[in-house]
């Protein structure tokens, strides 16, 4: 039997959440174009009137919003409410220039929570439990996001932050936490911290882990089940939008992210082209807010490259699921015209004996061909095999990664804990080339 946190929303039949979308659409649509001067200018130019959206199928005519937008207007051009009604700003940083800032009104924050519990309940969490959150407070939203979230449901939350890894570890133990919320990179450190202290996770209470924040592969799914001895769910989100608790991964089915469409209208489109594309196929998504009031978007394109389903799940929720994100647009390598993206890579890392999931990619351009370094740590052990060992192990991966991917690398292996740890977002790729 699957609990929810509101019955009546999660499972509205499609009608019904569809008829809801249009009304808020238009709502949404309307108070953009009185309130904010980017979208009347933008509307005005592209000939449309608000009251000409009149079905869900119309957003489609409506022009995309982007990344570079919000920075164009930074830091508060695109608040669609006075400065007195914002009771909170957030700020995702960003690889280059200036952050990009959202604010919330109250009911924001209120709707965020709720969303935030949600997608808590929609992973198992209960009251009662002890809920260890190791995202970063501050201006990214995890930390906060997934507190709110937590108090709303009425769990017990830890509101630890990133870092102090060892102290994390004792607090985990003693306190009896059961769930981890943190990115996924960052539970694997917590799991080499506790290893290297003698802390073994089958003792203790931990019974899943809410990870997010990053890309990772289902292979990195099965590593981090294996060493922190929980279940291991999916959960996405953009400051941009809100922050955590977009779209979350049931128990029940572990298979794809339900998108809170009752606050968001998500779309797959074409990057090239703009068109939407079919149900199941690739493509980025864009999503577009119907609730929020502080920043509401319209149509912003995410980067995140996914697909979507709107097949019934096991959980009985009716809202789509969008698979496990591949990567962002603009994680995208292209080596010598082959596309590769991260996450390609660590599934194949991952899945390899003695290698251990910490990896970095290095692409260089030397005499005008790309190069792709790919650095991954193996274990105490293979490091100290023969030589020989180690030259068969980096043959065999760059055999993989080129039958796989098609695309040529060298394959470094490094010492057990050379690659740096990240308490939060793990950077995995250095591209010199852009240098
Ligand atoms: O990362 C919000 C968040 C916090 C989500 C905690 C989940 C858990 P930003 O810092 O604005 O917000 O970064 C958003 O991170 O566009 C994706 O590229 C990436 N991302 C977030 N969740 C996932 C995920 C938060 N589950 C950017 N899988 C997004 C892959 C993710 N990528």
């Amino acid at each position: 039997m699957t609990t929810y946190f509101n019955e009546e929303f999660e499972t509205l039949p499609r009608t019904a959440l569809e008829a809801l979308q249009l009304m808020r659409l238009k709502s949404a649509v309307e108070r953009v174009y009185n309130n904010v001067p980017f979208y009347r200018t933008a509307y005005d130019s592209a000939r449309i009137r608000p009251d000409s959206v009149t079905s869900l199928e119309d957003l489609q005519r409506l022009p995309f919003t982007t990344k570079q937008n919000m920075r164009d207007s930074y830091p508060y051009g695109l608040f669609a409410v006075p400065m007195e009604e914002i009771v909170r700003i957030h700020a995702s940083s960003g690889t280059t220039g200036k952050p990009t800032v959202v604010g919330y009104t109250r009911k924001d924050i209120s709707n965020w929570a709720d969303l935030m519990a949600r997608s808590l309940v929609t992973a198992s969490v209960h009251k009662g439990d002890i809920i260890h959150n190791a995202y970063g407070y501050g201006l990214f939203t995890g930390g906060l996001g997934a507190h709110y979230g937590a108090e709303q449901l009425g769990a017990s939350v830890i509101p630890i932050s990133g870092g102090n890894t060892k102290r994390q570890i004792m607090i985990m133990e003693d306190f009896s936490s059961t769930v981890l919320t943190c990115t996924p990179s960052y539970s694997l450190f917590l799991a080499e911290e506790a290893k290297a202290g003698g802390v073994d996770f089958r003792n203790l209470k931990l019974r899943v882990g809410i990870f997010g924040a990053e890309p990772w592969s289902e292979s990195m799914r099965s590593e981090i089940e294996a060493k922190l001895n929980l279940t291991a769910l999916d959960i996405y989100g953009l400051s941009e939008i809100m922050g955590p608790g977009v779209a979350q991964e049931c128990f029940e089915g572990k298979c794809g992210l339900h998108i809170w469409e009752d606050h968001f209208i998500p779309e797959i489109i074409n990057p090239e082209t703009g068109e939407r594309v079919a149900e199941g196929e690739k493509g980025e998504l864009v999503i577009t807010t119907i609730t929020k009031q502080g920043i509401p978007l319209i149509r912003y394109r995410t980067r995140d490259i996914t697909s979507i389903t709107y097949e019934p799940c096991v959980c009985g929720r009716t809202h789509a699921r969008i698979a496990r994100m591949s990567g962002r647009s603009d994680d995208m390598m292209i080596i010598r015209g082959v596309n590769v993206f991260p996450s390609q890579i660590e599934s194949i890392l991952v899945r390899i004996e003695g290698v251990e999931p910490h990896y970095l990619l290095i692409v260089d351009r030397k005499e005008n061909l790309d190069t792709l370094e790919v650095q991954v740590e193996v274990d105490e052990q293979i490091f100290s095999d023969e030589i020989k060992v180690l030259q068969g192990l980096s043959k065999r991966i760059e055999k993989e990664i080129k039958d796989m991917l098609g695309v040529t690398c060298t394959v470094k292996l490094v010492e057990p804990k050379t690659i740096q740890r990240s308490e939060g977002k793990a950077q995995r790729v250095i591209d010199k080339r852009a240098l």
